[in-house]
């Protein structure tokens, strides 16, 4: 059941603070501003699609180019990655990156917390129930939890799969990965050695990292910040860009769009992934708050 917009602003809307507008393809999204702090998110696949904390430049990437239509994945924000990562494991049909990104989620809460504006959002998917809370305040908050609600044991994999919008992808460095292999997807799978150095990019890059460590951090030079990402529950880190040409073969995001964003994200992917009993329950949690270098 979906509840047209009017409704949801009768029930969920804070004066002042969080509001609810429909896009003119039938999209609906929340609108939240509080103390100059500022957030979007997208009820369709409960998605991220912006946040900007008082005085600073906005900290998620939305693709100019974006799709803001029914069942499209949208490209940008905070895509909510379940239960699967990638391609499906034997359903070739399947789509990229699961289910949960592209479905209508059910909005559950609405509060204003010392934290920020939390929303709450929820959705049953591939015999796992989900909930979801984003809290938009100086920092970003964002807890996932899945319950197993079918009898048998089962797994899953899982992304918040974040654009972090970024003055040059060429400049940043990223920190936290020194120590770390990886599954190179830009070639065929083989494991990257650990660099021993923060990350720079300098061609496509396409890298899953597991058994990470909790805390990673962006340093862009070209707006003077590090955007300080704190996370627990997750042991997987993905970093993608797919640099100029193929990002000119993305229709959703084009050659001009490729350079001012980075892909971090936050997730249990592949050996990662996770298995509960029937009955039991994961979280995941990303707090983003940014640092001046
Ligand atoms: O997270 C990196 C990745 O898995 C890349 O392989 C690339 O495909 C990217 O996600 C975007 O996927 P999408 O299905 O949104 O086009």
């Amino acid at each position: 059941m979906t509840m047209n917009t009017a409704a949801l602003a009768n029930r969920f809307r804070i004066a002042g603070a969080l509001e609810f507008i429909e896009t003119k393809d039938g999209l609906v999204k929340a609108v939240i501003s509080r103390g100059g702090a500022a957030g979007e998110l997208f009820l369709q696949g409960a998605q991220v699609t912006a946040w900007q904390p008082t005085g600073a430049q906005p900290v998620i990437f939305l693709s100019p180019r974006a799709n803001l239509a029914p069942g499209k994945a949208i490209r940008g924000g905070i895509p909510v990655i379940f239960p699967w990562f990638g391609p499906h494991p034997n359903d070739p049909k399947a789509p990229q990156h699961g289910l949960a990104r592209t479905a209508a989620w059910r909005l559950d809460r609405t509060e204003e917390t010392a934290d920020g504006v939390a929303l709450e959002a929820s959705l049953a998917v591939g015999g796992f129930a989900l909930t979801y809370r984003a809290v938009f305040g100086d920092m970003l908050w964002l807890y996932l939890t899945a319950r197993n609600i079918s009898a048998q044991t089962a797994a899953f994999e899982e992304a918040l799969h974040s654009y972090f919008a970024v003055s040059d992808v060429e400049g940043v460095s990223i920190c936290g990965l020194e120590t770390n292999g990886f599954i190179d997807k830009t070639a065929d799978m083989r494991l990257g050695r650990a660099a021993g150095a923060p990350l720079r990019l300098t061609k496509e890059t396409d890298r899953v990292y597991l058994d990470v460590p909790d805390r990673l951090a962006i340093t862009d030079p070209g707006w003077n910040r590090r955007i300080v990402i704190e996370k627990s529950g997750a042991a997987s880190t993905i970093v993608w860009n797919p640099w100029p040409e193929k990002a000119a073969a993305m229709g959703d995001l084009g050659a001009d769009n490729w350079h001012g964003f980075v892909c971090v994200e936050t997730g249990n992917v592949s050996d990662n992934r996770i298995e509960l009993a029937p009955g039991a329950t994961h979280e995941m949690t990303t707090r983003v708050r940014l640092d001046a270098q």
